[in-house]
C-alpha cells in the first residue's frame, strides 16, 4: 500500500462517501474519510478470513459480553495494518495531522472498567492468533456516561458516540432475529408453546476486528433493539404523535444505555430483558449460522465453543435449550449435554453483590419459559446429584442464581487469576466443585499489547524495536531479550528518556486541561480504575493527606517530590465511592494550592477517565497503585498495563499482582498487606480497625484533620462519615493495612532517588511482563476451554 494509494483513498471517501469538498472539510470529514480508507484495508482479510473457516468447517469461538470497551479505533486499525507511517504521509500531504484526527476519535465506551476492557483485548488477540471468532454484544446508544467534578463532586452526563458517524460499522438490517418476553407457556401436543407478550428486534451492527499485520479479521456483532411495529399509524393520523411512536420507544430503550455499574441492579426488568436480548440474538444467531452448513444440531458441540464473560450472558444455556427442545424436537438431556458442550463461564469477581441473582417473579413473569428450563436443568443437576447440598441449587431462596445457573451450564469455569480462580475454587463454588471436580481452571487475564505498549508508548515501542529487534508485538515472551540491557547504562538513560518524555507531555495535558503544574521530574504515582472501596482509592488519598502533614510539619525538610494521579468513575448510585471522589478532589484543591508544599506533593484527578486517556497515562507513570483488600480483586489488567510501560507496583497480594510480581521479581515490586487468608483472620477481630488506628500516630492525625473539616471548611462535617466508618466498619481493612502501606511507600521513596536503581527496576519491569500478553490468555481458552485451533 503506497502513499499515493492511500491519499487518493481518503480524498475519494471524503467526496463521494462523506460528500464533502476538501476546501470545506472539517478534521470531523478527514476521520471519516481516513476511516472509510482504512476500513477498505481490512475488508479482504476479514473476507478471507470467513471463507477460509467456512470451507475448512473450523471449530468457532464465540464471545458473549455485555460490555466491549473498544475505545479509539482509527489508530489501532492504522497500526495493526502497518499503516501508520503511510498514513501519517498521505494524510500531511493533504495539510492534516494524522494525530489530531485519530486524538478527535470519540472512545466507544461500550464497557465499566476492567471486564469490558478484557473482552476488548480478546477480540483483538483473536484476531491476532487467527482464531475464528466472534463477539457478541449490545450497540448501546449511551456508553458508559461522562464524568465531569463541580465543585469535586462526580456528576453524571450522558455519553454520545453515536450522535456523530459510526465509520467502523456495517449495519445488517437483513440480519435480525425476533426476541420475545413476557406471554404465556402452552403445551400443544405434549410440547411448550411459548406466545410471548412483547417482542422486539434484535438487528445486527458488525465491526471488523482486525489482529496484528492484517493476517487474520474477525467480527464483533452489536445488537440494536428495533419495534416489531415502526409505529401506529392509527394514531399517528389521528395527530397523536406522542402515543404514535410508543412502541419505537419501548423496543429502543433496551439497547438505549449500558447500565453504569456492575454491581447493583437498577431497573431491573430492562437490565434482565437486555440480557436476555443479547443472549437470544446471539444464540439464534450462531444456530442460523451452523445449520447453513450441517444437517441437524447433534455436533453442535464440535463446531461452536461459546464463552460467557461472566454471568450477564448466562441466559445463553437456558436459550440454547429452549431452541433445541422446542423448535427442534431435541430431548433435553440431549440438549443439555450439548449446551454444556458448547459453554465455557468466566468468573471476573467474588464480590456477593456483583453475582447476579434475579427474584424467580421477574424471571417467570419476564421470561416464563425459561424459568420452566431454568427449573428443568436444576432438577436434572439434582438428579444426577443426589446428594448435593441444597445450597447449590440453581433456584433457592426465591431466586434464581446466575452464577449456579452458569456453573452448572458450562464444561468448563475459570477465574482471572491463579489466587482467584482457587478462590473460586475454595470459597465461592467450594460445593459444586467438589461435585465437578476439574471443572474450574485458571487462565489469568491478559492485555494486548499492539494497543497498550505500540499504540500508548511508541517511544518505548520504538526503543524496544531498536533493541531487540521487530516483532516482538505478537510474541510478547521476545521482551526477555531486553534483561541483559538492563545492566547497559545506554540503554537505561534511554529508557528513563522515554518515560520523561511520557511524563512531561502529560504535565502539559494537566496544565492546559486542570490548571495545575506539575514537574515531570516528581514521581508519578497513578491509580486508575473504577472508584470501589475494596480498591482502596481512600487508602491512597489518606496516606496522601499523611504526607502533605508531615511536611506541613517539618516545611523545611527534604520529601521526595510527588504527583498522585487519580483517575476512574464511580457508579452513580454508589454514595461511598462518590464520597471518596470528593475526597480526593478537596485534597487536591488544599494540596496544590499550598505555598509551602510547593512541587513536593501535588493532587491531579482528571474527570472522565477512559481508554484514551489510559494511552496517556500509563506510559507516564512512574508507580502503579495496586493496593485492593487481598482476596477482592479477581485479577486486574490495568496493573499489566503499568508494569510493561515500566512503571513499578505498589500492591499487595491480590489477583494477578501475585503472578506479576513472581515474573518480575519481588526485588522489583513494592510488596506491603495482610494476604487473603490474614485479611480473613483479622476480620474476625472486632476492634481490628480501632486498634489498627490507635496504634498510627499519622493515621490517627489524618483521621483527625478529616473530621475538623481541614479539607472542606465550607462543610466541616462532610466527611465524618468517612471517619466514621474508618473506625467502625472498616470492610476492607484500610487502617489495618495502612502501616505496612507507608512502610512500603517509604521504600519507594528511597529507590526513587536512586535514579539507577529505579531505572534498572522498571526495565527489568518492561521486560519480564511477556507472560501478560492476551495472545497468551487466548491460547489458553483455545487449549482449555474451546478446543480451537488457529486458522493461520
Ligand atoms: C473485573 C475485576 C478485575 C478483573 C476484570 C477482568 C470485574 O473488572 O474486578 O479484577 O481484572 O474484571 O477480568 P473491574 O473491577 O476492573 O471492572
Amino acid at each position: 500500500m503506497t502513499q499515493d494509494n492511500l491519499r487518493d483513498d481518503i480524498l475519494h471517501h471524503l467526496k463521494f462517501t462523506v460528500g464533502k469538498d476538501p476546501g470545506h472539510a472539517s478534521s470531523y470529514d478527514w476521520r471519516l474519510a481516513l476511516s472509510f480508507a482504512l476500513r477498505d484495508r481490512i475488508v479482504e482479510p476479514w473476507f478471507a478470513s470467513t471463507r477460509k473457516t467456512w470451507k475448512e468447517d473450523r471449530k468457532r469461538v464465540f464471545y458473549l459480553s455485555m460490555e466491549f470497551l473498544i475505545g479509539r479505533i482509527v489508530e489501532d486499525a492504522a497500526i495493526n495494518l502497518g499503516l501508520q507511517d503511510t498514513a501519517r504521509a498521505a494524510l500531511a500531504e493533504l495539510g492534516q495531522d494524522f494525530d489530531a484526527l485519530a486524538d478527535d476519535e470519540p472512545d466507544a465506551a461500550l464497557g465499566n472498567g476492567g471486564l469490558g476492557r478484557l473482552a476488548a483485548c480478546y477480540m483483538e488477540s483473536m484476531a491476532t492468533i487467527g482464531c475464528p471468532g466472534y463477539g457478541y454484544g449490545i450497540r448501546y446508544e449511551h456508553g458508559l456516561f461522562r464524568q465531569r467534578f463541580e465543585a469535586g463532586r462526580q456528576v453524571e452526563t450522558p455519553e454520545d458516540w453515536l450522535t456523530q458517524r459510526h465509520p467502523w460499522e456495517f449495519e445488517r438490517p437483513e440480519c435480525a432475529y425476533t426476541i420475545g418476553f413476557k406471554g404465556d407457556v402452552h403445551e400443544v401436543d405434549g410440547r411448550a408453546v411459548w406466545t410471548p407478550g412483547e417482542t422486539v428486534i434484535a438487528s445486527a451492527y458488525d465491526m471488523p476486528v482486525v489482529g496484528w499485520q492484517g493476517r487474520w479479521a474477525n467480527t464483533l456483532r452489536l445488537w440494536g433493539a428495533m419495534p416489531t411495529t415502526l409505529f401506529d399509524l392509527e394514531r399517528f393520523n389521528r395527530g397523536d404523535f406522542t402515543a404514535a411512536a410508543e412502541p419505537e420507544t419501548l423496543a429502543r430503550t433496551i439497547s438505549r444505555v449500558l447500565y453504569p455499574d456492575d454491581t447493583t441492579y437498577q431497573g431491573k426488568e430492562l437490565r434482565l430483558k437486555q440480557e436476555y436480548f443479547m443472549a437470544s440474538a446471539a444464540i439464534q444467531d450462531i444456530l442460523r449460522r451452523y445449520l447453513e452448513s450441517h444437517e441437524d444440531l447433534s455436533q453442535l458441540d464440535e463446531h461452536v465453543a461459546i464463552q460467557l464473560n461472566d454471568t450477564h450472558p448466562a441466559l445463553a444455556g437456558p436459550e440454547l435449550i429452549r431452541l433445541m427442545v422446542d423448535e427442534h424436537a431435541m430431548e433435553f438431556d440431549t440438549a443439555m449435554r450439548i449446551a454444556q458442550g458448547c459453554l465455557g463461564y468466566t468468573n471476573h469477581t467474588l464480590l456477593p453483590e456483583a453475582l447476579e441473582r434475579w427474584s424467580t417473579w421477574l424471571m417467570g413473569t419476564v421470561l416464563p419459559r425459561h424459568m420452566q428450563i431454568i427449573e428443568m436443568i436444576d432438577a436434572a443437576h439434582a438428579t444426577a446429584h443426589p446428594d448435593r447440598p441444597a445450597s447449590v441449587a440453581i433456584v433457592r431462596g426465591n431466586e434464581v442464581h446466575m452464577g449456579e445457573l452458569s456453573f452448572i451450564m458450562a464444561h468448563k469455569v475459570n477465574g482471572v487469576s491463579a489466587l482467584h480462580s482457587g478462590l473460586v475454587k475454595s470459597t465461592l463454588f467450594h460445593e459444586l466443585d467438589a461435585l465437578h471436580p476439574g471443572r474450574i481452571i485458571n487462565v489469568t487475564n491478559g492485555i494486548t499489547p499492539r494497543r497498550w505498549l505500540r499504540l500508548a508508548n511508541p517511544g518505548l515501542a520504538d526503543l524496544i524495536s531498536e533493541t531487540i529487534g521487530e516483532g516482538w508485538e505478537a510474541d510478547l515472551d521476545r521482551l526477555k531479550g531486553l534483561e541483559p540491557h538492563a545492566d547497559d547504562a545506554g540503554f537505561l538513560d534511554r529508557f528513563m528518556a522515554v518515560k520523561r518524555a511520557n511524563k512531561a507531555a502529560v504535565s502539559n495535558w494537566v496544565s492546559a486541561t486542570l490548571g495545575v503544574t506539575v514537574s515531570p521530574d516528581a514521581m508519578f504515582d497513578v491509580q486508575v480504575k473504577r472508584i470501589h472501596e475494596y480498591k482502596r482509592q481512600l487508602m491512597n488519598v489518606l496516606e496522601t493527606i499523611a504526607q502533605w502533614h508531615e511536611i506541613k510539619k517539618n516545611p523545611g525538610g527534604d520529601f521526595v517530590p510527588r504527583v498522585k494521579v487519580f483517575g476512574g468513575k464511580s457508579a452513580p448510585g454508589y454514595a461511598v465511592a462518590k464520597e471518596i471522589i470528593h475526597l480526593i478532589n478537596d485534597v487536591a484543591r488544599v494540596v496544590n494550592n499550598d505555598p509551602e508544599i510547593g512541587d513536593r506533593l501535588k493532587v491531579v484527578y482528571p474527570p472522565n477517565y477512559n481508554v484514551s486517556m489510559a494511552e496517556t497515562l500509563i506510559p507516564a507513570a512512574d508507580l502503579s497503585e495496586q493496593i485492593s483488600t487481598a482476596g477482592k480483586e479477581a485479577s486486574g489488567t490495568g496493573n499489566m498495563k503499568l508494569s510493561l510501560n515500566g512503571a513499578l507496583t505498589i500492591g499487595t497480594l491480590d489477583g494477578a499482582n501475585v503472578e506479576i510480581r513472581e515474573h518480575v521479581g519481588a526485588e522489583n515490586f513494592f510488596l506491603f498487606g495482610m494476604t487473603a487468608e490474614e485479611v480473613v483472620q483479622r476480620r474476625k477481630n472486632v476492634n481490628h480497625a480501632r486498634m489498627a488506628i490507635e496504634a498510627n500516630d499519622a493515621l490517627r492525625d489524618v483521621l483527625q484533620l478529616l473530621a475538623e473539616g481541614r479539607f472542606s471548611p465550607e462543610q466541616p462535617d462532610r466527611y465524618h462519615g468517612i471517619v466514621d466508618r474508618m473506625w467502625h466498619h472498616d470492610h476492607y481493612l484500610v487502617a489495618s493495612d495502612f502501616a505496612d502501606y507507608q512502610r512500603a511507600q517509604a521504600e519507594v521513596d528511597a529507590a526513587f532517588l536512586d535514579r539507577d536503581r529505579w531505572a534498572r527496576m522498571a526495565a527489568l519491569n518492561t521486560a519480564r511482563m511477556g507472560f501478560f500478553s492476551s495472545d497468551r490468555s487466548i491460547r489458553d481458552y483455545m487449549r482449555d476451554v474451546w478446543g480451537a485451533e488457529s486458522a493461520l
